[in-house]
């Protein structure tokens, strides 16, 4: 029988140079450096050793070595031999390592996380960690067993077909193997058992077997999953054995009415989820995959995006478990790369392949903001078409889809490769209007009415060290993201033909190239903080809209010192009244939906109650006589400065609209240099943003005051000022 045995102790790691030490696997080596900010984290080629003896095993036995996740490049030699080699940081990989085992022996992996330009990501606003980052076990199995190495297959796969009507499903379970004569397989189920035996064809068995009275796969509603198990079998006797849960359910999209779950409307809303949290890289153990999920559980989303590549196995079989509806993705991401091709094929083939039994998995994303680099162009239209047929060839049950950036324009021909689309829109919080986005979807739909869209990103950063009792776009407020999202939240409730919509993100991450919001090295579009721990306010705000476990949540608990005479107390709650305490008060109660809001007089200290049946939650807050300033990510106001200066309204000035600027070409080249250094400091999206028509268009009408406004402080004060005296010496 086949043996699973753990290979995480005792190895070896150095990086060129240096000292070897002894580490356990999961390891990275970019843990500390890959999330101080600088993007100057180590890349490179850096090696894990490993000293075993001969593993015992009966005659005739295989040994394979595994790989659940070797960032990103790997090159494994057994004994000084070349055993196999790897592209992708994301995906399993298995070696037969039977022939080159001695007594004792030495593994050695370089593992490779250094820039080229053929294997993806590249470019993207995360760290690309690297190292040995996941399990490495070593499976031992017969001589004749179940397929192992072909782009890391579980051995199986599990395809039911569910006839909603009759109740029934139709589960086709294929194998493949090396030797045996027939494969057995058993499936129990609340009444008993189902039983098949299939002869082994050319390497491969399949049957069919009818689950009557099926019980449904529903979602967080009921995420009901058989188990599979295959015997391989010869001359009546079992040589190898494995098994897999699996799911029964139906789902399909309507561009009018959304997504559908076994029949009924099942609107898709919830969070999109990177795979690190600080100190830690992306070294997770179980616990931490546990840990995220019980949070995903808690907001009440009922769909995750496994953003932006292959996540853990553990993952997905805790989507399966918990019944979150998953987006799966490849790491093709904002830069197509001509050399990358191949890559992208075998990363989806590994992501396909590894993944399909999952029932939480409904879409193949092909790529996220490809075109954020540069224009859309025949190869890499062929690349698309490619991975697109690739998943329908490996999987006939599930569509494609792909992440547009925001500029892109929507009768781009790349649109239409994917079954289905979505779009990451940022409008609020980059650049623009929070209406801009209601805008963009209204037209969009009312374009292309036959096309399903969803809303995979959107976003705004949030630091909760800093507050605000008039929040705006980029101050990096907790309250401004509340404002954010709540724009958003109803946008979405407006339109109910989204097919999914993931909020960017749940938790902050690493992004080693970010310097903004009083934090480097992190992207903080999270309602979680980097701990995976602390929640910030806007996290209730879907609490209220997603979760049926009563709660009351006070916001601004870290709001403590307000200037303001009157203050707006808001109260984020899935109930349905509140009532308002203050220093053991009532003050007023109020009957609401989600967002409950009370203006309170402030005289010193308060306490602060909101009450709702068995549900509470309390502050304090005070008066203070000036603004707190560690509230502020601006120390300084950027509103009145410029009003004291000696203005000439017959020259330019930042008050003027990017449109005018852009016309005149002094300006303009003014303008080009600012918008440069403006974008070093933050993420792709906003680098990109400088050079793209499309969207030099969607801010024509926004003045360089305000743009200057939400970058923060990417702009220095100084900066603007010289910005401005500038301008002003150029006649209209
Ligand atoms: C995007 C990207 C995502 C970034 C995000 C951001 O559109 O897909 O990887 O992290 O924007 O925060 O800028």
């Amino acid at each position: 029988m086949r043996q699973i045995i753990p290979f995480n102790d005792n190895w070896l790691f150095a990086k060129p140079g240096e000292a070897a030490q002894a580490v356990t696997l999961p390891h990275t080596w970019n843990a500390v450096d890959g999330q101080d900010g600088g993007n100057d984290y180590w890349r490179g080629t850096a090696s894990y050793s490993k000293h075993f003896p001969m593993p015992r095993i009966q005659p005739g036995e295989r040994v394979f070595l595994e790989f659940n996740g070797a960032a990103m490049s790997a090159e494994v030699l057994l004994n000084g031999a070349f055993l196999t080699c790897h592209e992708g940081g994301y995906s399993t990989f298995r070696a037969d390592m039977t022939e080159l085992l001695q007594d004792e022996n030495l593994l050695t992996v370089k593992v490779d996380n250094s820039e080229n330009d053929r294997v993806y990501p590249q470019k993207a606003d995360f760290t690309f960690y690297g190292g040995l980052y996941r399990d490495v076990n070593l499976i031992v199995v017969p001589q004749e067993h179940f397929a192992l190495t072909e782009s890391g297959t579980p051995g199986i796969k599990v395809t039911p077909e569910v006839r909603l009507r009759d109740r029934e499903a139709y589960v086709m379970v294929e194998t493949r193997q090396t030797g045996g004569s027939e494969v057995w397989f058993e499936i129990p189920t609340e009444t008993g058992k189902e039983f098949r035996r299939a002869p082994v064809l050319g390497g491969q068995a399949v049957t069919i077997i009818q689950l009557k009275n099926v019980h449904l796969w529903d979602g967080v509603n009921d995420p009901f999953l058989y188990t599979v198990t295959a015997k391989l079998v010869k001359n009546g006797q079992v040589l190898d054995e494995i098994s897999v849960r699996f799911g029964c359910r139906a789902f399909s999209i309507d561009p009018d009415k959304g997504f559908f779950l076994n029949g009924h409307s099942y609107p898709l809303r919830g969070v999109s989820r990177h795979q690190d949290r600080a100190g830690i890289g992306n070294a997770l153990t179980i616990e931490h995959h546990k840990e995220d999920m019980a949070v995903i559980r808690e907001i009440g989303a009922n769909t995750v995006r496994l953003a932006h590549y292959q996540q853990a196995q553990e993952f997905y079989d805790l989507c399966d478990e918990n019944g979150l509806v998953v987006w799966a993705e490849i790491p093709y991401i904002t830069q197509h790369m001509p050399h990358g091709r191949d890559n992208t094929l075998s990363q989806m083939r590994e992501l396909v392949t590894q993944c399909y039994n999952h029932p939480s998995i409904v879409c193949w994303g092909l790529s996220n903001e490809i075109t954020a680099s540069g224009p859309v162009t025949e190869d890499m239209l062929e690349n698309h078409r490619l991975l697109h047929e690739l998943c329908h060839e490996l999987d006939s049950t599930r569509p494609t889809t792909m992440a547009h950036v925001f500029m892109l324009e929507t009768d781009s021909p790349i649109i239409d490769i994917p079954d289905i689309g979505s779009y990451n829109l940022y409008f609020g919080w980059y650049l623009g209007e929070l209406t801009q986005n209601d805008r963009f979807f209204d037209e969009y739909h009312a374009k292309f009415p036959e096309r399903v869209i969803g809303f995979s990103e959107y976003g705004a950063d949030a630091n909760p060290q800093f507050h605000a009792s008039v929040p705006e776009r980029g101050d990096y407020t907790e309250e401004y993201q509340c404002l954010y999202h709540e724009h958003i939240l109803k946008l979405i409730d407006e339109r109910p033909y989204l097919w999914a919509t993931h909020v960017w993100n749940l938790f902050d991450f690493a992004a080693d190239g970010r310097d903004e919001g009083g934090k480097k090295g992190e992207n903080q579009k999270g309602l979680v903080l980097f701990d995976h721990k602390t929640k910030k306010d806007a996290f209730y705000l879907y609490k209220a809209a997603w979760s049926k476990e009563p709660f009351v949540h006070l916001c601004g608990k870290r709001y403590v010192d307000r200037a303001e005479e009157i203050t707006e107390i808001k109260v984020y709650s899935n109930c349905e009244s509140i009532s308002l305490y203050v220093d053991g008060k009532l003050t007023e109660e109020k009957l609401g939906k989600r967002i409950f809001t009370f203006s309170i007089p402030l005289s010193g200290e308060h306490e602060i109650k909101a009450v709702s049946g068995e549900q509470s939650d309390c502050m304090t807050i005070r008066k203070v006589a000036e603004p707190n300033k560690d509230y502020l990510f601006r120390k300084t106001e950027i509103v009145n400065w410029f009003d004291k200066e000696d203005y000439k309204p017959d020259c330019y000035s930042i008050k003027d609209t990017m449109g005018a600027l852009s016309q005149n070409p002094q300006t303009a080249a003014i303008l080009g240099r600012m918008m440069q250094s403006m974008a070093a400091k933050r993420g792709d999206v906003a680098k990109e943003a400088n050079s793209n028509a499309n969207l030099q268009k969607m801010m024509a009408g926004m003045t360089l005051e305000s743009l200057i406004k939400q970058a923060g402080d990417s702009v220095p004060e100084a900066m603007i000022r010289q910005l401005n005296a500038a301008l002003q010496k150029i006649k209209k």
